[in-house]
């Protein structure tokens, strides 16, 4: 699928253990069903499931993003990423070279997680295709998180490189889109606001709202 900076408006993230027990493919037919615009598959962390457990859940979720159109991005993962044939594939700091994969397969849509202006300049220089910066926010999701960067680190980044897609992350709701999009990213990238949301649907549509406001 070919990359949008629309598509970074509403972007849901979830793994089966960011559920609290609940379906996960329930919440993400909910979260689609309400209009998010790109989903990234990321099963990671305590109780994530692994080997062919992991590609069968991956597989049902492309199916459900493909009928609406929304890009399926997996975390980490490039080789299921290729199997699968995924619309794209996101990396931290740690993670795989866009440059590598890139050699691989050239028409993914890459994102690479930035927590500071060095780091989101290096990313551009390595050719992402859009950028995730965070935390902004304290967040309980992650447990290794960094420390939260603000508003004031949206702002500085998006000063240092203007023209790459950037999404902001971390520990953000519908309270916060507003200040998020006035600090100059171009979207959200939200977990536990959708994914423990009591209804998911509501909630994505609200944000959507917010988000054009
Ligand atoms: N990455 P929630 S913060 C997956 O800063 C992830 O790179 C982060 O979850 C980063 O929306 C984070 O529930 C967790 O706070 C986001």
């Amino acid at each position: 699928m070919k990359f949008d900076v629309s598509q970074l408006a509403v972007y849901f993230i979830m793994g089966s253990n960011n559920c609290g027990g609940e379906d996960p493919l329930e919440i993400l037919s909910e979260a689609l069903a309400g209009g998010i615009t790109c989903f990234q598959f990321r099963e990671k962390g305590m109780y994530a499931k692994t080997g062919e457990e992991k590609e069968e859940l991956a597989r049902q979720m492309q199916e459900m993003c493909q009928s609406y159109q929304v890009p399926f991005i997996v975390n980490d993962d490039i080789d299921l990423a290729i199997k699968l044939n995924a619309d794209g594939v996101h990396v931290g700091q740690d993670d795989q070279a866009v440059e590598e994969i890139k050699k691989l397969r050239s028409d993914l849509i890459i994102g690479v997680s930035a927590t500071s202006v060095e780091e989101a300049v290096q990313a551009v220089d390595d050719g992402a295709t859009y950028i995730g910066v965070g935390p902004v926010f304290a967040t309980a999701t992650k447990s290794d998180a960094k420390t939260p960067i603000g508003l004031y680190g949206i702002r500085s980044v998006r000063a240092a490189v203007p023209s790459i897609p950037m999404v902001a992350i971390g520990g953000i709701d519908l309270s916060k889109i507003r200040s998020i999009r006035q600090a100059g990213a171009d979207g959200v990238s939200v977990i536990s606001a959708i994914s423990l949301a009591r209804k998911p649907r509501v909630m994505v549509e609200s944000m959507r709202r917010e988000y054009r406001k």
